[in-house]
């Protein structure tokens, strides 16, 4: 029915219920995640007044250590998350090891990896920046903590991946395999609100964001495909747009919701791109697969890379379908610039 305020909470029960083994445990996960995201975007919009800008360590009026809001941001994260049973280890960008649930909390079946606030050092421009998540089953025995095994488990096998993206408004994003929907935080009572249903990506989109500085570093393939683009020809309709915040989650989402092409590709200085596998490419390419896209790491869908390392970086090529379907026949030698 038209008009109805469909909050997260009831958007998750109401997905749950496809599911009749769900114990209501996904639910209280979500919503713990969902309490997290409230605190970072309360303090992300107030770092420039509360001075959490700047390095750690330093103390602010009321005396408090000011904590770098990455830093912030992470700690919320394992806070809300690691007391109330439903995971049994956890792993940020900002740890090197992974998390283990302190000894006096109950444990619980799953695993949750995520970067707490990426693009963090676009803060001090007021660029938007935000969190994204993925979350899986544990693999290891249950009733014991859980291990680096749980953590490094192919894409596919995600229950679970969001973002969310703190700029003009904060928005959640997430997919549990039935589609991606997009919530707006109200902040007048605190609750996201669903804004976006079933978001789709078209088929082809009209914008590609890439650091073109790097262009000198990359393989000729990637090379031709960006010059390809960038040619005039009504016809092909190229030009594409280019737009590059520099901010992967605000770059995302904007082609998420207007079709086009994220690429971070490989090149001299850094053979496997920038981006981390585990918390940035699959859950981005799990929602942009949910939304009709395709993501991949120049040869292999990176859902299905099964990773070695906690924080592996990748190279990736995420977002339209026929705009990374067009890249990977640059890069197979089926296509080349004319
Ligand atoms: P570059 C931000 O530092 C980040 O991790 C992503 O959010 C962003 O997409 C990427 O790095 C930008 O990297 O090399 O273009 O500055």
């Amino acid at each position: 029915m038209s008009g109805q305020i469909i909050t997260l909470t009831r958007h998750i029960i109401e997905e749950q219920r496809k599911y009749p083994e769900a114990t209501g445990k996904f639910t209280d996960l979500m919503n713990d995640i969902a309490f997290a995201a409230k605190l970072i975007s309360y303090h992300v919009n107030k770092a420039g007044l509360m001075e959490i800008l700047g390095e750690t360590g330093n103390v602010n009026v009321q005396g408090e250590v000011v904590k770098k809001l990455d830093v912030f941001a992470n700690e919320t994260l394992v806070k809300a998350l690691d007391h109330n049973g439903h995971t049994c280890v956890m792993a940020s960008e900002e740890e090197e090891d992974i998390i283990s649930i302190p000894e006096e909390y109950p444990l619980g079946k799953y695993v949750v990896v995520f970067d707490p606030l990426d693009g963090s050092s676009n803060i001090d421009a007021n660029v938007s920046v935000g969190t994204i998540f993925s979350i899986y089953n544990r693999v290891s025995p249950d009733g014991r903590p859980g291990r680096l095994e749980d953590c490094l488990q192919a894409g596919k096998r995600q229950v679970c991946a969001g973002y969310v993206i703190y700029g003009s408004s904060t928005m959640l994003v997430y997919t549990t395999g039935n589609g991606v929907h997009g919530f707006t935080l109200d902040p007048s009572y605190g609750e996201f609100v669903l804004s976006h249903p079933n978001i789709r990506i078209p088929k082809k989109g009209k914008i590609y964001s890439v650091n073109e500085s790097y262009f000198e570093f990359w393989d000729e393939p990637i090379k031709q495909y960006v010059q390809y683009i960038k040619q005039v020809d009504g016809d092909t309709n190229r030009p594409m747009n280019s737009r590059y915040i520099g901010s992967l989650v605000s770059d995302f989402h904007r082609n998420l919701l207007y079709g086009g092409i994220f690429l971070y590709p490989p090149s001299i200085k850094a053979p496997s791109g920038k981006l981390r596998l585990l918390y940035e490419a699959n859950p981005l390419a799990f929602i942009v697969e949910q939304a009709g896209g395709k993501a991949i790491d120049g040869k292999r869908r990176i859902m299905d890379i099964v990773p070695e390392k906690l924080h592996q970086r990748v190279p990736l090529f995420i977002g339209s379908e026929d705009d990374v379907k067009m890249v990977e026949e640059f890069i197979e030698g089926k296509r080349k610039l004319n």
